[in-house]
């Protein structure tokens, strides 16, 4: 809504509060202001604690995403061959009508037929009710496939589970306040600014920073100390970490007796572990260990605060489940936990009394039990048939909040089995993705300056809601109304697809003070300071659990152990360097790589590789080179850098497709494989050859001679 003043012929300024909905664990509050109906700024609340008034590069050029020329605007229908992006107008009805009809058909086969139907959605929004709010309402009615949503952080929420009970952990705010921090697989300049804005206070108050990456990154360089180990190693490092607690005994052994279980099998293990043969797996001196277990132990002796901030960047290969609980015992032993600001956090999501149940409504699958797909198995799974163990072919995809052309592993089956004229395909989207160019149907959405949203966090602790700053943009619809009218059309009428999204956000959180969330935008959890100082762990034995029985009753190993990736850097010939895709700072995922303020700031795909392996393949900065193994190959520019390590290539994430050199991204190379834990990607667990592409001349030349 916006208002006029009558004194002059300005339009006044209204400010809106909000949230980010991206996929950052920072969910900071959003201040827009709007004049005239048009979103002429979005800052950071400065009344939210943990936004502090300051938001990252990204998103304060909201406004230039939001009005983007290649904004969608209206639905679109496809009229070329999928994959070649061209498209007609049509109007809301004659999509949303031909798509209740292609489902329905599909669905009206038999009784479990539905499940040819999968959604494919992440956290383009993080948004509960934008996210899976009306989404899963729809698909749960339909008997649609369910969607393991595990492409980011399921080994290391499995690995956090099995042994502290939850996705709990540290606030985020008493790191400012800890002695040593520890950040390990995170690039938190990049990709977690606010939590970095505390270990900045606590390194002015003396505190020492140790960063844990392959990548010397932003983070690692402002740091104290980095150990650039090889991607895959963390549990050989914290096991040989545990090593040193335990010669030197610098044990809390009140807090481990207390607190624990599985303290002997668990020692046992870890002293397996010296410092040399951690140090050999790691590709690291033997000395950087002994310094940081010093460092460590240092922090027990003194009775200091010593804090942990893991990130999913050290869970994306084989043993990322087993690593995260490696680390996750840490602090237990030398009873880091007693402090507010000691002990660790990955994620604090399981603080929050969220009622999906009451958002997702799974009762309407009434008894049914369709079967679940990975979405990281998206592209084998798009290209089988039908057979006992698989059940149907997938015949219908519905995609939302997600880019998966783009972001999902081994991209050359992803493309492959979207490209299947016989697979009808649906794509909610602000933009024409890499994914979208191969949908039979485009459907506009809102971005969250449209529509109403309410957030929980997974790196603080507070709620958020997110109220619409202004009128949809074009013919965009939110998610949720996407779905209510398709649920109409399906003859779907139980009551709940009625709900307006005001409902929904009212009952994501029953027990909050909705007045307060739209007064002041946020609400803070009551959380305990310090979580687990006095154990109370929510495992099945209330202790930190160092041996897991629920992990042994699987027939897995009880212990963490280091589990070594499954492309191991030395175990090929053909394919020698091991390859990482993190994110890029100023984009997320893929979003804003198609906002030309923040391309320009990151160039162009670009491959960094540290001098000595570049010079071993006669290779230098700027050259255009294949990255290439079994599964595919990408071209991109290669980068002489000293932020990669020997033996590791830095392929920075995630391009769109379309803009890269030979139309592929770093994807192109990964595989499907998945965690030891939680089924998750193993996009870091991938080796790759780097070859000279033949001089620009030659590429345009054969360029212009190839067949489209
Ligand atoms: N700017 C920006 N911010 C983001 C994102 C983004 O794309 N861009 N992504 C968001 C998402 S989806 C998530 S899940 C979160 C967290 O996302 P993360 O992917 O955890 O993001 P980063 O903080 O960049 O941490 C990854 C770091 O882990 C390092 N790493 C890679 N392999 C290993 C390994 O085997 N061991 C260790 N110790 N380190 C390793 C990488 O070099 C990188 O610096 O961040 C979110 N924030
Ligand atoms: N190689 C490599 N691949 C990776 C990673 C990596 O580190 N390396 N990281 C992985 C990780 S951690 C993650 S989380 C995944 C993320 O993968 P995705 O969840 O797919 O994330 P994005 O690439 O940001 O794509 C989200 C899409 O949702 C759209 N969107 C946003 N809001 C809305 C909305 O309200 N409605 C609709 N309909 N659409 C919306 C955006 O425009 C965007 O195109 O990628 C993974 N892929
Ligand atoms: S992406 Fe992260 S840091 Fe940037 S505004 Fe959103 S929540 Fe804040
Ligand atoms: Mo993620």
């Amino acid at each position: 809504m916006t208002e006029h003043s009558l004194t002059n012929e300005t339009p006044t300024e209204q400010q809106i509060l909000g949230a980010c909905p991206h996929d950052c664990p920072d969910t900071c509050s959003l201040l827009t202001t709007v004049q005239g109906g048009i979103a002429i700024r979005v800052q950071g609340n400065p009344a939210h604690p943990h936004t502090d008034g300051v938001l990252c590069t990204k998103v304060s050029r909201y406004p230039e995403r939001t009005y983007h020329p290649e904004r969608l605007l209206h639905p679109l229908r496809r009229v070329g061959p999928k994959g070649a992006g061209q498209f007609e107008r049509v109007s809301w009805d004659s999509a949303l009508s031909d798509i209740a009809q292609r489902l329905q058909a599909i669905a009206s086969q038999g009784p479990d037929a539905a499940q040819a139907i999968l959604p494919y959605s992440y956290a383009g929004t993080m948004g509960l009710v934008q996210g899976e709010g009306m989404a899963a309402r729809f698909f749960h009615k339909l008997g649609a496939s369910l969607l393991e949503r595990t492409i980011c952080a399921s080994a290391g929420g499995e690995g956090l589970m099995r042994t502290l009970g939850g996705k709990l952990g540290m606030k985020v705010e008493f790191f400012a306040q800890s002695k040593l921090i520890l950040i390990w697989g995170s690039n938190s300049v990049g990709s977690n600014l606010h939590f970095w804005r505390y270990a900045q206070q606590a390194k002015r108050q003396g505190a020492k920073l140790i960063c844990i990456d392959p990548r010397k990154t932003e983070t690692a360089e402002k740091c104290h100390e980095h150990i650039a180990l090889l991607p895959g190693t963390d549990a050989a490092l914290a096991l040989a970490l545990m090593r040193e607690l335990i010669v030197h005994d610098w044990l809390d052994h009140d807090y481990i007796a207390q607190h624990t279980l599985g303290w002997e099998p668990l020692r046992a293990r870890a002293l397996e572990w010296t410092m040399e043969r951690a140090a050999q797996v790691c590709g690291i001196e033997p000395e950087q260990i002994q310094s940081l277990a010093a460092d460590y132990g240092c922090c027990f002796v003194k009775q200091q605060p010593a804090a942990i901030r893991l990130n999913y960047g050290m869970q994306r290969v084989h043993g990322g489940g087993n690593a995260t609980r490696a680390i996750a015992c840490l602090p237990a032993l030398i009873g880091a936990w007693r402090h507010p600001a000691g002990g660790l956090l990955l994620s604090s999501s399981g603080n929050y009394p969220t009622n999906r149940a009451a958002l997702q409504r799974p009762d309407l699958l009434a008894g049914r039990t369709p079967r679940t797909l990975n979405m990281v198995t998206i592209g084998d799974d798009l290209l089988r048939d039908a057979s006992p163990g698989f059940g149907p072919k997938i015949e219908a995809l519905i995609v939302y909040n997600s880019n998966p052309v783009a972001v999902a592993p081994d991209s050359g089956k992803v493309v492959q089995g979207f490209a299947r004229d016989d697979l009808f395909t649906v794509v909610l989207e602000h933009f024409q993705t890499d994914t979208a160019d191969y949908a039979d149907y485009v459907l506009p959405a809102t971005t969250q300056l449209e529509h109403q949203d309410i957030h929980s966090s997974y790196g603080h602790t507070d709620v958020l809601l997110n109220r619409a700053a202004i009128a949809p943009i074009g013919e965009a619809k939110p998610n949720t109304q996407i779905f209510r009218e398709l649920a109409a059309l399906m003859g779907f009428d139980d009551p709940c697809f009625t709900d307006n999204d005001e409902a929904l956000c009212r009952a994501a959180f029953p027990t909050l003070d909705y007045a307060q969330l739209l007064k002041q935008g946020f609400a803070t959890l009551p959380v305990p300071d310090a979580p687990f100082a006095h154990g109370k762990f929510p495992t099945p034995s209330g202790k930190c659990e160092f041996f897991s029985a629920a992990l042994a009753a699987q027939g897995l190993d009880g212990l963490p152990d280091h589990v070594a990736n499954r492309e191991l850097l030395g175990s090929s010939i053909q394919y020698p360097l091991a390859m990482i895709s993190p994110p890029a700072r100023n984009f997320l995922n893929s979003s804003f790589v198609n906002v030309t303020s923040l391309r320009d700031m990151e160039g162009e795909p670009l491959l960094e590789m540290a001098a000595s392996d570049a010079a071993a393949r006669g290779l230098d900065s700027g050259a255009v080179v294949r990255v290439f193994n079994a599964r595919g190959s990408y071209v991109c520019k290669l980068k002489v850098s000293q932020r990669a390590r020997a033996g590791v290539v830095n392929g920075l994430g995630v391009w769109w497709r379309k803009m890269g050199q030979n139309g592929t991204n770093v994807n192109e190379l990964t595989s499907q494989q998945l965690t030891d834990l939680g089924r998750a990607p193993t996009f870091y667990d991938c080796l790759v050859q780097v070859e000279a592409l033949p001089q620009p001349a030659t590429l345009t030349s054969s360029t212009e001679s190839q067949n489209p």
